[in-house]
C-alpha cells in the first residue's frame, strides 16, 4: 500500500518556513502516530498529496533522529475506494504491539467515522490494513453523540485502552474509554471525562473534543484535547488531574498554547529519556485562495517538552535539540530600554531567528519586542508583556499590509514571582511566530508581512524604563538540505 511521496517542493514563497516540519508541498494538518521506534522518532500526519486543501486525507510519514531534522518517507496510509476509509484516513495513534507497529486511525466514509487498524513493517514504512476494519463499527448506543473520532491508545499490564474524542448532545465534549485484549475487539467502558455544560474548570471546551491525548506526567495525568464547535476549530486544552479506577478527575484546565487555532490537535510521546514531547498542527492565517496559490498549507509546531512544576502547573519549553539550529549570533545588554525610546537592534534582523530575552520590566510597566519590522514601521508584530495586568500579548494589528491575513491579538496570563525577570524565547520562522515565556506559557501564531524589508527587530518600554539583562539572537539554519 505504500506510495512514494512525489511532489514538487513549494519554493519561492517567502512565507514558507525553513525550520518547521512540513511536507514538500500541498496540505497537512494533525500530527498522528507520533512514536519513537528504536532510537528513531516517527511522525505521521494528515496529508493531502494532491492539493493545498483538506480533502482525501492520507497519512504522510517522516522520521528523525533528533526531533529537529526530518526525512520524508513514503505515504503510510491511503484511502481505499469502497472501504471504511474511502474518504480519508483521519487522525489516530501508533503503538508497539510486542514488536508489531500498529496504527489505530479514523476511517472516514460519507458521514461515518469509524475506528480502523493497520500494522506495519519493522521500519514502519509499509502498512497493511486489517481486513476486519472497521474495528469499532458503531458508537455506544446509550449516548447521543454529535461527533465521534480520533484515538489515543495505551497499554496497562495486559490490557489495551483507547480514548475516542466525542461530543454529547447538550452536554459538550467527552473522551470515551474502550478496552481490548488484542487491539482488534473493543469493549466500551464509559466516558473517561466529560465536560460540564460545555466547560471544564471554567474554560469553555465547545461541542466536541477532537484528538484526545492522555498520559501520565509526574504524579498526575494529563488529558489534552482540541475544542471543536459548529465546524470551527478553537484551541487545544490541557486538563491536569488524577486518574483512578479508569476515571479521570481534572483539577484544572488551561489552554496548551494561547495562539488558539494556530496550535491544534497536538500529539505527544514519552521518549527513551522519559520526557514528554508534544507537537501540534500550526494552521495558516491567510485565505484559502492564498494557500492554494502557494501550493502548501500547514506546518507542525516546534517540539515542546511538558513537565509539571512544583506548583502542580504545566511547564512548557522547546526541546533542547533545537539549539543545534543556532547559527551566527549577536548579544545585546545589559542596558536600559528607556520608556518611549525604542531601541532598534542594528545587529539583529531577519525572518529565521531565535531571540532569547531576559529583562526586568518596570513595575506596572510594559516591555515589548517588535519583529518583522519595516524600516518605516508600517509592518511590525509586537510581543508585549504588561506587568500591570500580568499578561503576554502578540499584537498582529500591523503584522501585514495584506488585509486578508489574521490580525487578531493573542493573549496569555503570565504572573511573574517577586523579583523574577521576564524570560522570552521567540522563534521566528518566516510566517510562524512561536513565543515561550518563563517555561509557563506559549503563544504560536502566523504572520504574513508583505514587504521584503520587514525584517527588523526592536525593543521598547512603556510606563517606565525596562532593564534588559541580556538578549541573545541567532540566525536559524534550515532543517532541510540545500534542496529543502
Ligand atoms: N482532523 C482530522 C480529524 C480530527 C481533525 C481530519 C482535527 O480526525 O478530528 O483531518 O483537526
Amino acid at each position: 500500500m505504500s506510495q512514494q511521496l512525489v511532489s514538487t517542493p513549494s519554493t519561492g514563497d517567502r512565507h514558507r518556513p525553513s525550520y518547521h516540519f512540513l511536507p514538500p508541498a500541498n496540505w497537512m494538518n494533525d500530527p498522528n502516530g507520533f512514536i519513537q521506534w528504536g532510537s528513531t522518532y516517527h511522525l505521521f500526519y494528515q496529508y493531502n498529496p494532491a492539493a493545498a486543501v483538506h480533502e482525501t486525507i492520507h497519512w504522510g510519514h517522516a522520521a528523525s533522529e533528533d526531533l529537529v531534522h526530518w526525512r520524508h518517507l513514503p505515504i503510510a496510509l491511503t484511502p481505499t475506494p469502497g472501504g471504511p476509509d474511502a474518504d480519508g484516513c483521519w487522525s489516530g495513534s501508533a503503538v508497539d504491539d510486542d514488536g508489531t507497529p500498529t496504527i489505530i486511525y479514523t476511517g472516514a466514509s460519507g458521514q461515518r467515522q469509524r475506528a480502523c487498524l493497520a500494522t506495519g513493517s519493522d521500519d514502519l514504512v509499509t502498512w497493511q490494513k486489517y481486513p476486519g476494519n472497521p474495528i469499532i463499527p458503531e458508537p455506544p448506543s446509550n449516548l447521543e453523540l454529535v461527533a465521534y473520532r480520533d484515538h489515543c491508545v495505551w497499554r496497562e499490564a495486559d490490557t489495551w485502552y483507547q480514548l475516542m474524542g466525542a461530543g454529547i448532545a447538550g452536554v459538550g465534549g467527552a473522551a470515551l474509554l474502550y478496552r481490548s485484549s488484542d487491539l482488534r475487539q473493543w469493549d466500551y467502558v464509559h466516558p473517561l471525562s466529560v465536560a460540564d455544560q460545555h466547560h471544564v474548570d471554567g474554560l469553555w471546551t465547545g461541542a466536541m473534543w477532537e484528538c484526545p491525548d492522555f498520559f501520565p506526567l509526574s504524579d498526575r495525568h494529563v488529558l489534552v484535547m482540541s475544542v471543536w464547535d459548529a465546524h470551527h476549530l478553537h484551541y487545544a486544552v490541557a486538563l491536569v488531574g488524577d486518574y483512578r479506577d479508569h476515571r479521570f478527575e481534572p483539577l484544572f484546565a488551561q489552554k496548551l498554547d494561547y495562539g488558539d487555532r494556530h496550535f491544534y490537535a497536538p500529539q505527544s510521546l514519552a521518549d527513551r529519556t522519559g520526557r514528554r514531547v508534544v507537537i501540534g498542527w500550526v494552521q495558516e492565517g491567510r485565505s484559502i485562495e492564498a494557500q492554494r496559490a502557494a501550493s502548501w498549507s500547514g506546518t507542525l509546531s516546534l517540539p515542546r517538552e511538558l513537565a509539571l512544576g512544583a506548583d502542580g502547573r504545566l511547564r512548557i519549553r522547546p526541546v533542547t535539540e533545537l539549539e543545534s539550529l543556532r547559527g551566527a549570533c549577536a548579544r545585546v545588554g545589559p542596558t536600559d530600554i528607556r520608556a518611549a525610546q525604542p531601541l532598534v537592534l542594528q545587529e539583529v534582523s531577519g525572518d529565521a531567528l531565535e531571540l532569547e530575552v531576559l529583562v526586568r520590566p518596570a513595575p506596572g510597566g510594559r516591555f515589548g519586542v517588535a519583529v518583522r519590522c519595516a524600516p518605516d514601521d508600517l509592518e511590525q508584530t509586537l510581543v508585549v508583556y504588561d506587568a500591570a495586568i500580568a499578561q503576554l500579548t502578540i499584537d498582529r494589528s500591523r503584522a501585514s499590509l495584506d488585509p486578508d491575513t489574521g490580525s487578531a491579538a493573542h493573549t496569555a496570563p503570565l504572573a511573574l514571582a517577586e523579583g523574577e525577570p521576564l524570560r522570552l524565547r521567540i522563534f521566528l520562522d518566516h510566517s510562524i511566530l512561536e513565543v515561550f515565556a518563563n517555561d509557563t506559557v506559549s503563544i504560536t501564531t502566523r504572520i504574513y508581512p508583505t514587504r521584503s524589508d520587514s525584517l527588523g527587530v526592536a525593543l521598547f518600554a512603556e510606563r517606565g524604563d525596562a532593564r534588559l539583562l541580556r538578549l541573545d539572537a541567532w540566525h536559524m539554519h534550515s532543517i532541510w538540505g540545500p534542496e529543502g
